[in-house]
């Protein structure tokens, strides 16, 4: 899965990069033209993988994994979609999640694109570039089949006819501001406009950036700025950078005590995370043994057949059956063998659907 952080200068996409990925990129960096993008990976922190640890003693723990990329703004990007264009809007355009920081935090020493601190302007003003982006496309993508369907025969000129009309009405969306993601789209429809990768239909987390001196109104900030979003399908995961890179320099038990000290207990980074996954409709399963526990991310929906060919091809060709406890289940049993005494352990068939917090043991035969 990858993440890709967007937003005006200086709102804090870089401070952030650095605590998702402990990594040590340089902030505030921006020097007028477009440069390279950070990119790094980080494990996803999941409860759940910690308490099926202590159950089975593994010899290897696979956390699932999040690359992240982290662009620098240009100096002049005010949110025009002028600048998003190249290897930038590639970058943006193979990413499964765009997340836009913004900045909320404020410090005189740190200069503002727009002058002032104004985060649901600024939200606005990076969604819009986003639509303006995607009405570029479908405006060439439109001038394109006009031409092409000057010199179609006419068994073809009524597929394009039909990806016309299809534009036509998304465009008219967008123009009133609707993301493709909100519209009413076909699933036949999708498929048409698929290749185009529209960054509006992509799915979306806003990372408002708050000054530690907010820390504690960190909840009451997040439900009004909920409030006054116009958009309320908006997804927003408020923390604060500064904090979160501070943070994840500690080791585990520093940072626990560190957060309660501060009273902010939850991560703010693994809210994110956990929004990224709600969002773009990630869920993970657990495989288990005496050789490894492991997180798998899967897209919510996909049946046991094809969630065994995420571990292998041979897997899901040869696919016999799954033996399936939710995790709340092995819990509350302590072990696998008491799920089975049980019952709740259950074998299931090729089509069942896979839930979040599946533990999964796959039965095959090639
Ligand atoms: N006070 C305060 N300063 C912050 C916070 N987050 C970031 N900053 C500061 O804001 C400046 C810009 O942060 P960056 O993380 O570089 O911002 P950016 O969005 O990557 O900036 P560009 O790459 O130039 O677009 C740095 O000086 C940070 O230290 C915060 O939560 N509080
Ligand atoms: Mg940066």
């Amino acid at each position: 899965m990858q993440i890709a952080l967007i937003g005006l200068p200086n709102s804090g996409k870089t401070t952030i990069f650095n605590a998702l990925t402990r990594g040590t990129a340089d902030v505030a960096s921006y020097g007028g033209s477009y440069s390279k993008p950070n990119i790094g990976i980080a494990k996803v922190r999941d409860p759940r993988l910690t308490k099926l640890v202590d159950i089975y003693i593994p010899e290897r723990v696979v956390q699932a994994e999040v690359a992240y990329i982290d662009f620098p703004a240009q100096a002049d990007n005010k949110g025009d979609s002028n600048n998003i264009s190249g290897e930038y809007l590639n970058h943006l355009q193979g990413a499964d999640i765009l997340t836009i920081v913004s900045r909320t935090f404020e410090d005189p020493a740190v200069p503002h694109i727009n002058e002032t601190v104004d985060v649901v302007r600024d939200i606005v003003t990076m969604s819009d570039e986003l639509l303006l982006v995607d009405l570029q496309i479908l405006e060439r993508r439109l001038e394109k089949l006009v031409e092409g369907h000057k010199g179609a025969k006419i068994d073809e000129r009524d597929k394009l006819d039909r990806e016309t009309s299809l534009l036509t009405r998304l465009k008219a969306d967008l123009e009133s501001s609707i993301p493709i993601r909100e519209q009413a789209i076909s699933q036949e429809e999708f498929k048409l406009i698929q290749g185009y990768k529209l960054l509006s239909a992509k799915p979306l987390v806003v990372v408002p950036n708050i000054g530690e001196d907010h820390l504690a109104d960190l909840d009451k900030l997040e439900t009004n700025l909920t409030n006054a979003m116009r958009n309320k399908s908006i997804n927003l995961a408020m923390l604060c950078g500064t904090l979160e890179m501070e943070l994840a320099q500690m080791d585990s038990c520093d940072e626990a005590e560190f957060r309660q000290s501060l009273g902010v207990i939850v991560s703010g980074l693994d809210r994110m995370v956990e929004l990224a996954y709600k969002t773009s409709n990630k869920i993970t399963f657990f495989t288990v043994g005496a050789d490894e526990v492991k997180a798998w991310p899967l897209d919510r929906g996909t049946t046991a057949q094809k969630a065994a060919g995420k571990i292998h091809t041979d897997i899901e060709r040869g696919f016999i059956r799954a033996e399936i406890v939710s995790y709340d289940d092995l819990i509350m049993c302590g072990t696998e063998t008491e799920a089975r005494r049980q019952g709740i352990l259950r074998s299931q068939g090729k089509s069942y659907v896979i839930s979040d917090g599946d533990v999964v043991n796959f039965l095959f035969n090639v």
